[in-house]
């Protein structure tokens, strides 16, 4: 039985999580080790400057899990460096109230989760469900006990990790499953100036729910259309054309 290590970015007390990790026992035996409340957004993030608490509690169903003070992705560093008993075969990161599509992914705390047990060579996946209706996650948690199998079977290239994107839709009505490739989000993020009692200014960042493009092909496209999108993200981030162009460039010391 592979050891899985559970995780998420929306937070301990996040029905996603519970649901994620009682399908999973079903696959491995599992250890949840989540951030103590919501870091939504934080992207990857090692905290160096303050410390690290690790605090054990159980889930709703009694399951035995550790909260930390840390990020997502800090709750996988400290499980990998000795918080486990022993290092985790698979790590699951989710299941994320809300889609991580395109752009989505360089914030996204889920993704960041499953990006830092990449980078330790462990494979992994994030798991997002469009929408945020509490009850659909079942049918995502089932799916992540098929995909924990796979897994086993196939193996993940050293460097890839997966995204893994929810239609919010029941059962039924999910067209299939997709292997996509990153689409394009358009954020309409404003900044909101306020004042605070003292009189001294200060901004919020925010705007309505990003958009995408609806290239055919893209994770956005396939959440659109009801497809359970899987995309393979990989670590190095090269842009392998633009290092054709770069060394047309002029770039002596001078
Ligand atoms: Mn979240």
């Amino acid at each position: 039985m592979p050891l899985i290590l559970v995780t998420n970015d929306d937070g301990i007390d996040a029905p996603g999580l519970h649901v994620l990790a009682s399908a999973l026992r079903e696959a491995g035996e599992i250890q949840v080790l989540a951030p103590d409340h919501n870091w939504s957004a934080a992207g990857l993030t090692k905290t160096m400057h303050k410390p690290l608490r690790v605090n054990e509690v159980r889930l709703p169903d009694g399951t035995p899990a550790r909260t930390s003070n840390g990020a997502p992705s800090d709750c996988v560093a400290l499980a990998l460096l000795g918080i486990l008993p022993r290092p985790p075969d698979l790590i699951f990161s989710g299941i994320n109230s809300g889609a991580n599509l395109g752009h989505d992914i360089a914030y996204s705390g889920t993704v960041a989760a499953a990006l830092e047990g990449c980078i330790s060579g462990i494979p992994s996946l994030a798991l997002s469900l469009d929408g945020s209706a509490e009850g659909d996650f079942e049918f995502a948690a089932r799916f992540a006990i098929h995909l924990a199998r796979e897994i086993t079977s196939h193996g993940l290239s050293r460097g890839t990790l997966l995204n893994v994107n929810f239609p919010a839709l029941p059962r039924q009505q999910i067209a299939g499953v997709m292997i996509t490739r990153l689409g394009q989000r358009v954020y309409r993020d404003g900044l909101i100036e306020r004042r605070d009692p003292r009189g001294r200014k200060y901004y919020w960042i925010g705007g309505a729910r990003p958009e995408s493009i609806p290239e055919e092909g893209t994770d956005v496209w396939a959440v659109a259309r009801g497809y359970v999108s899987i995309t393979p993200l990989h670590l190095d981030m090269t842009d392998y054309r633009a290092l054709k162009e770069l060394r047309n460039w002029r770039l002596d010391l001078g």
